[in-house]
């Protein structure tokens, strides 16, 4: 991995996993000067007695192999477990108005986030400030503050006991302002879904991968992004599962994937190819394609009906369990071939040929990601893939089902536990009885909602569990000035970034414990739960020495700031709670008695629990009471920005192999060929010679949309790469000044972040690479 190495674009031929794994592992370990603990932290990582990987939300087995992590799963560990410190000398040595300039990496890199800091206005530096005075302080603040100008986010990292104290104590204060990052994520899939299915998560389990006969891959970058499952996919395709993939990238997992656990795939230098038909959708032409396949299989069902043979679909299920076939299979038989092509990029007969073999499996599991979620019609993309799924009666059946891959390792929990800025979806009347009080009913902020409040200044407070928030989110430099603004900013945090430094006249930087990590409270060392993309609920037990004595817990720092701030009461007994998180446990299943049953019991056991989701058994909590087959609205997923003029094309934001999110551990993107830089722009090469550029060229990227404002990212490279014509890609968070923020999906307000209308400008001089 090279933090500043030599600039190269060579394509990828090896597999995902296999030796470029086990190499990319051993460099971050020895960069960290964390070999020895944290080798020692990976055997235990998402094993029984051992914690949660921070990385993704891809189960594990119960029964785990050997070493239950993945290369950028040991990334993760490795960058929480770094020997660098970024403590009170660190912070003396660095003004913020210096460190504003440092890149991404180069303010992680600076390490682990030691004794809670105050900004200091005289010197512009973060200053170390006692836990007490900075409790109190910031307790102070927010009495002063309408709670309705307050906002609490969450990046989905953080375990179910403290998002539980998080949302009472933000509700406790008085709002609903709990946004988190599944706003910017999968909140597609949590409208979506309930409206087909009546569950706002998936229904598959990791047994229903050991028992289908055929997986759909839309936009989700398996190889980097959830890695473990690769071990999932693997043996189905062992089993002569067909994988029907829709990405308009070869991406190099979804390929060909050798198992570094395998000393015969290591040894022989062989590797599994992963994806049997492979869809190289255009950017935003997932609708269109999935409408494709449904119009081909209905066809060939009526062509089945004609001939006397076996139905293609399930007209049982269809007539016992669900609604809204008849208006669907209208739309899908009257849908035009050539606008199917036009808008997915793809040929009717490839479309077909999934349609074939999609007919002639008995269970399948459509799996998706933030290729489908982050589009202007994102929820229509989710309920076109149900669409898909129900025509063959495959959900609630073994084998078959919807499978959302969630993004931070308990984002799904953290929405579960009652962070939402929805108060239909949390249970008001249960918290009013638990605690005695009369929680908010109005509406609070999603992400996007807190953008503009920042912006037009109706938003005064900000606190961050967890994240980087201005570097995330859309519309960077209003956000970036808005947040200037702010009366407060409180950010919990384990390392340094960038939203750390755009902070608000008083401002506070908290560091806590991370996952990792043992946490000793007066009751002994403590465990937590997160849930996974799968809805299992399971434990996570920290095994380092913290990184520092001055660090507590996020139950701890939540805990202190609503003491610090909500008038005195009876209930609940935050201290006790601290003392013992299994106290905190006993709190959620009282509010949740269905979903946490005997929680502190069944969390002990070998894999944990999963939270009963009716729609696996077929019982609809839609308001028909049945699923809803969905017509879609558009097969064109920005209605907005059609093809705009000639000259423009749709960027979609992409993750490298070497981040999480908005943390860079390096400049290499192995699978896609790319080493030394993230300042590029991906293009086809028919588009290049068509706007002459050549290998290498700078440019300067607009944003091209008519609405007076100018969204400009400049200095990125030009090269080209396997991409539908029409599309470009450059990576995210880079390329985040260029969304606007009305730019997101309908109903979800989901940033649409995989097309972004841009127009492109050569640069005169020469191209510079960035500081690491
Ligand atoms: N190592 C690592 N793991 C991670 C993360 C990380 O940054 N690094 N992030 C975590 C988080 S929070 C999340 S949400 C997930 C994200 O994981 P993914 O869901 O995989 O998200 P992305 O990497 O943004 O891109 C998804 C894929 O969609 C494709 N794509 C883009 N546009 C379209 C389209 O219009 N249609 C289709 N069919 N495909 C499209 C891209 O080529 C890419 O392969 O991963 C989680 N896990
Ligand atoms: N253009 C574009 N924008 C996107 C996306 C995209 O694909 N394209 N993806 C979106 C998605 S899917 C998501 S989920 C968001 C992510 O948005 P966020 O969740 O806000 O961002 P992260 O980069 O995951 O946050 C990283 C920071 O979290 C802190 N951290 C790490 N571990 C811990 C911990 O254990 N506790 C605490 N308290 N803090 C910790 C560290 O300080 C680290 O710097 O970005 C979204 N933005
Ligand atoms: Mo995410």
């Amino acid at each position: 991995m090279s933090k500043r190495g030599k600039v190269s674009f060579e394509p990828y031929a090896g597999p995902a996993g296999g030796w470029g794994s086990v190499r990319s592992v051993g460099e971050i370990l020895s960069r960290e000067g964390a070999v020895v603990g944290t080798a020692a932290a990976l055997v235990r990582q998402n094993r029984e007695s051992g914690f949660a990987c921070v990385s993704c939300a891809w189960p594990k087995p119960a029964k785990g192999h050997l070493f239950e992590f993945c290369e950028n799963g040991a990334k993760a560990t490795a960058w929480e477990g770094t020997d660098r410190s970024a403590d009170a000398a660190f912070f003396a040595g660095h003004p913020l108005g210096e460190l504003e300039t440092w890149s991404d990496y180069a303010l992680e890199e600076a390490g682990r986030l030691t004794e809670p800091l105050r900004w200091d206005a005289a010197s512009d530096r973060y200053l170390p400030v006692d836990w007490a005075t900075a409790f109190a302080e910031i307790g102070a603040e927010l009495k002063q503050i309408d709670p309705k100008a307050a906002v609490f986010y969450a990046s989905g990292r953080a375990s179910l006991e403290t998002s539980y104290m998080y949302a009472l104590f933000a509700r406790l204060y008085g709002t609903n302002n709990l946004p988190d990052s599944s706003n910017m994520c999968h909140e597609s899939t949590s409208v979506g879904l309930p409206k087909s299915i009546g569950v706002p998560v998936g229904t598959v389990t990791l047994d229903d991968f050991e028992k289908t006969d055929c997986l759909f891959f839309f936009g989700q970058n398996v190889g980097s992004n959830a890695p473990r499952m690769l071990h999932d996919l693997q043996s189905a395709v062992k089993r002569g599962v067909p994988i029907i993939t829709f990405n308009p990238l070869r991406e190099r997992g979804l390929e060909r994937f050798a198992n570094p656990q395998s000393p015969l795939q290591m040894l022989s230098g062989s590797s599994t190819p992963i994806s049997s038909q492979y869809h190289t959708v255009k950017t935003g032409g997932d609708s269109a394609a999935i409408m494709g396949i449904c119009k081909a299989l209905l066809v060939a069902d009526r062509q089945a009906l004609f001939d006397g043979r076996e139905r293609l679909i399930d007209t049982a299920f269809i007539a016992e369990h669900t609604q809204g076939f008849a208006a669907f299979e209208r739309a899908a038989l009257n849908c035009d071939w050539q606008d199917i092509e036009r808008e997915s990029g793809l040929t009717r007969v490839a479309l077909e040929e999934a349609a074939r073999v999609y007919g002639q499996s008995q269970a399948a599991i459509g799996i998706y990601g933030m290729g489908l979620t982050q589009h202007r019609l994102g929820v229509q993309n989710v309920q076109m893939v149900v669409n898909l799924l129900l025509l063959r009666s495959n959900i609630g059946r073994p084998g078959s089902g919807v499978c959302p891959v969630r993004g931070h390792s308990n984002v799904q929990g953290q929405r579960t536990v009652g962070i939402t800025e929805k108060p239909e979806l949390a249970p008001l009347d249960r918290l009013a009885e638990l605690y005695q009080f009369d929680p908010p009913h109005d509406k609070g902020l999603c992400t996007v909602d807190v953008c503009k409040g920042v912006i037009d200044g109706s938003v005064r407070a900000f606190i961050g569990l967890g994240g980087n928030f201005v570097r995330a989110v859309p519309e960077t430099e209003a956000v970036e000035r808005g947040f200037r603004r702010l009366r407060l900013t409180v950010q919990i945090a384990t390392k340094l970034n960038r939203s750390h430094l755009i902070h608000g006249e008083v401002s506070y930087l908290l560091p806590c414990l991370g996952r990792i990590e043992r946490d000793r409270q007066a009751s002994g060392e403590q465990v937590v739960s997160v849930e996974d993309s799968t809805s299992c609920v399971h434990s996570s037990r920290g095994v380092r020495k913290p990184a520092s004595e001055h660090l507590l817990s996020e139950a701890r720092i939540v805990a202190e700031l609503a003491k610090a701030t909500l008038p005195p009461r009876p209930l609940p007994d935050w201290d006790a709670w601290v003392d013992d998180y299994a106290k905190v446990r006993d709190a959620i299943e009282a509010t949740y008695p269905e979903q946490f049953r005997d929680f502190n019991q069944r969390l002990g056991q070998p894999g944990g629990f999963h939270r009963p989701i009716p729609a696996r058994h077929r019982i609809w909590k839609t308001p028909s009471g049945k699923a809803q087959f969905a017509v879609p609205k558009s097969l064109v997923e920005d209605p907005d920005a059609p093809v705009r003029a000639v000259g423009g094309l749709r960027l979609m934001t992409l993750r490298s192999n070497d981040q999480f999110n908005t943390t860079v551990y390096g400049y290499d993107d192995r699978f896609r060929g790319i080493s030394g830089t993230r300042r590029v722009l991906l293009m086809n090469v028919d588009d290049m010679k068509q706007k002459g550029f050549a290998e290498g060229d700078p440019v300067t990227v607009s944003t091209d949309v008519d609405d007076g404002v100018i969204r400009q990212v400049a200095g990125l490279r030009v090269t080209t790469y396997d991409i539908p014509r029409g599309c470009c890609g450059g990576y995210y968070p880079e390329c985040n000044p260029l969304i606007p923020l009305w730019h997101h999906a309908e109903e979800s307000k989901v940033p649409a972040a995989k097309w972004i209308p841009v127009r492109l400008q050569r640069e005169a001089g020469v191209w510079i690479a960035e500081r690491g």
